[in-house]
């Protein structure tokens, strides 16, 4: 198995450390953090805090993918991202990440020094988004998720969720490879939480291991959600960090090399306890 992932210029080693992606929400609406960090300023601090706690990479979004979600039109999605981008680019060298399912706000944030498109439609959103991955040089996180963030929940059946979710890998691997993507380039994400049951959360948790045999890396995202309230009874999200902790280590002693977390610092110390143990 292939533990490098390239992302512009750089090639990242997951064979022994993983990574923690960060997550900064320019939004006023995400499902744990909305609003919070809306503005360009707060945005650039809360990533900055987020780099100081470990983070590897930073995550930004501009829409939110919660379930029933109002599309942001692509203007309005710059506008939120791009400032925070540009305001980083001039204080930090480290690796950001692009959270956006729009072709056009990738090619700003990617102009403006983001390394990474995190696409929740693993390519399939925006017929422009193949097209500009295989002109790019970015790192992809390539997710999962039935319909669309309006639908998905509606749609969440499966005969066999782990047997979907691999084929889908290999389907799009093989996809991208075709256009000249390097697959060296692409890491997979099962996308939890997305067109999924707790019971299709789980099994895919079960299954990490096999999952990693398609021969990509796998992220992780877990934090905070939903699953995580079902499995504890309780809908206050305050209660779900110390989960998200224990899944990370549980996630990366499975195999998995990047967690995407609100809540850094807890996270990165699991990593490297975890890593402690497997190494
Ligand atoms: N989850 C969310 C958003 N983007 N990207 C990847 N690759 N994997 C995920 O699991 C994932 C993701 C949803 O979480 P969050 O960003 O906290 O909320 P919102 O979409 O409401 O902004």
């Amino acid at each position: 198995m292939n533990h490098l992932w390239r992302a512009g210029s750089r090639t990242l080693d997951l064979s022994r450390r993983g990574l923690v992606m960060g997550i900064v929400n320019v939004t006023p609406d995400s499902f744990s953090d909305g609003g919070r960090f809306a503005d360009t300023g707060r945005a650039v601090e809360h990533a900055l805090r987020l780099l100081d706690e470990g983070a590897d990479i930073l995550d930004i979004g501009g829409e939110s993918t919660r379930p029933g979600a109002d599309p942001v039109p692509e203007a309005e999605e710059i506008r939120r991202v791009l400032p925070v981008i540009q305001a980083l680019r001039t204080q930090t060298s480290a690796l950001i990440s692009i959270d956006t399912m729009k072709a056009a706000v990738a090619r700003a944030a990617l102009d403006a020094g983001a390394g990474i498109i995190n696409d929740v439609t693993g390519l399939r959103g925006d017929p422009l988004m193949p097209r500009l991955a295989a002109e790019c040089r970015a790192g992809l996180v390539v997710m999962h998720m039935t319909g669309t963030p309006r639908t998905m929940q509606a749609r969440a059946a499966y005969t066999d969720v782990v047997a979907e979710v691999t084929g889908y890998f290999h389907e799009r691997l093989a996809l991208l490879e075709g256009m000249g993507i390097s697959p060296e380039r692409v890491v997979l994400d099962p996308g939890f939480g997305f067109g999924k049951t707790l019971e299709h959360n789980l099994a895919l948790m079960q299954s990490l291991p096999r999952l990693s045999e398609c021969g990509r890396p796998v992220l992780v995202g877990v934090s905070r959600k939903s699953m995580i309230g079902q499995l504890l009874g309780s809908d206050d999200l305050a209660d779900r960090d110390w989960p998200t902790v224990a899944l990370t280590s549980y996630a990366r002693e499975q195999g998995a090399r990047i967690v995407r977390v609100h809540d850094v610092r807890p996270s990165v110390e699991a990593m490297r306890m975890t890593e402690a143990i497997l190494a």
